[in-house]
């Protein structure tokens, strides 16, 4: 027998360190027919970690019954979506990536169970990140980090994926064998996978592909001498994607469903030397440029001329703005979504060509099948009425020749 409240005051704003959340009248059955939203704001700088301690909710394939929702955010927006769960298998750690984060709690009319409870902490370093992207950092980054620092970050990204981490600065306390401060990196989720490196001083650590969809990362510092510390960009597969097929389509995170927010993901597009490459953009659809700068301050998709953000911009887009097709100048071509904090669009897809100059050096063929019987075809004609215009024209000048004598 379920208990059933009309008006259940569920929900609020927690700003303390930590605490914890459950459903209403748990451990008895939750009320039928609530919603409830609560919204965690940490300091800023730090992140929320969720860990669920009991999740016993009513079962729908979809969850279309009773449900809760995870946001890395304020919950009106949907590309803050962590993940939407129901039934009895609970959820997994969650870290925020920045200091918001919020929980929604549904129940219909029928059915009801004892519900949930979770626990949350402010989290100054590591975490459980679970985006298709993110930035980690050593705490207080860019200043120096603290001395007896001790973090660790667990990055899992969906089951049929990979993760690659790419460091944009490092520096630390510098010692052979790296005993006193130090990043380490292992392909899966706790120290007994494999190790992947360990690293300190002030050489970039190299970009690190996992065989697993787990990245467990340390970072700790002994009692004395410290450095900047690190940044680095962590993505998983679906958005880092290197592609080196003649031709190919890839889209944004999602699609046809909206994106994530939150995220920025790079598509390379490498293709043997004397190769061109001519990229289309057949579906663009992003939040809008701001209205006061006329630029793509919110969400973007940049292209350039190479394979990093250092070479040519050949343009950059938002908003449903339709591209011209694009023309590599060499055989890379990068394309980099960026996506802020909210709104979030379906997105694009793109479709790529690679191309080699032929002896007609004006007409670039395509390994493209279809596109290259086409321009086979036009050389072709052209050979053949030439030839013909040639024939034509010599038996004229027989016939000419003939009428004379
Ligand atoms: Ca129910
Ligand atoms: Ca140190
Ligand atoms: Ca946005």
């Amino acid at each position: 027998m379920a208990v059933n409240h009309v008006d259940v005051k569920c929900g609020g704003i927690l700003s303390a360190p930590s605490g914890n959340i459950s459903s209403p009248n748990f451990p008895g059955l939750y009320p039928y027919n609530i919603d409830c939203s609560w919204l965690i704001v940490v300091a800023e700088g730090s992140s929320v970690l969720l860990t669920f301690h009991h999740f016993e909710l009513e079962y729908h394939t979809n969850c279309a019954y009773d449900y809760i929702k995870i946001y890395n955010g304020i919950p009106e927006d949907d590309g803050n979506l962590l993940g939407t769960f129901c039934g009895d298998i609970s959820p997994p750690q969650f870290t925020s990536s920045w200091n918001v984060m919020s929980i929604i709690f549904h129940s219909d009319r029928h059915v009801a169970y004892r519900g949930f409870s979770v626990g949350y902490r402010k989290d100054m370093c590591g975490g459980v990140l679970t985006g298709l992207s993110g930035i980690i950092s050593s705490p207080g980054y860019p200043q120096d980090y603290s001395n007896n620092a001790d973090c660790s970050w667990a990055i899992h990204v969906s089951n049929t994926s990979v993760v690659t981490l790419v460091f944009l600065d490092f520096q630390l306390e510098n010692n052979e064998g790296c005993n006193f401060d130090f990043v380490a990196l292992f392909d899966g989720p706790t120290v007994t996978h494999r190790h992947l490196g360990k690293y300190c001083g002030a050489e970039k650590p190299p970009h690190t592909v996992t065989t697993s969809n787990q990245l467990l990362v340390l970072f700790k510092s002994d009692f004395n001498i410290g450095g900047r510390g690190f940044k680095a960009y962590y993505f998983s597969g679906e958005c880092q994607q290197v592609l080196s097929a003649v031709s190919g389509n890839f889209s944004s995170p999602h699609f046809p469903n909206i994106y994530p927010n939150n995220i920025n993901c790079h598509w390379t597009i490498t293709l043997a030397a004397g190769y061109r490459i001519k990229l289309f953009f057949p579906i663009m659809d992003l939040e809008d440029r701001n209205s006061l700068s006329d630029e793509c301050d919110y969400d973007s998709v940049a292209v350039y001329d190479g394979d990093s953000q250092t070479d040519a911009l050949l343009g950059c887009w938002c908003g449903r703005e339709e591209p011209h097709s694009l023309l590599s100048k060499g055989n890379k071509l990068l394309v980099v979504l960026s996506t802020d904090r909210n709104e979030a669009h379906r997105g694009f897809t793109a479709s790529y060509l690679g191309g080699k100059y032929s002896l007609y050096r004006h007409l670039i063929c395509f390994e493209n099948e279809a596109l290259n019987i086409f321009c086979h075809i036009i050389i072709l004609k052209s050979v053949l009425i030439i030839l013909i215009v040639c024939m034509l024209y010599s038996l004229k000048c027989l016939k000419w020749h003939l009428r004379l004598y």
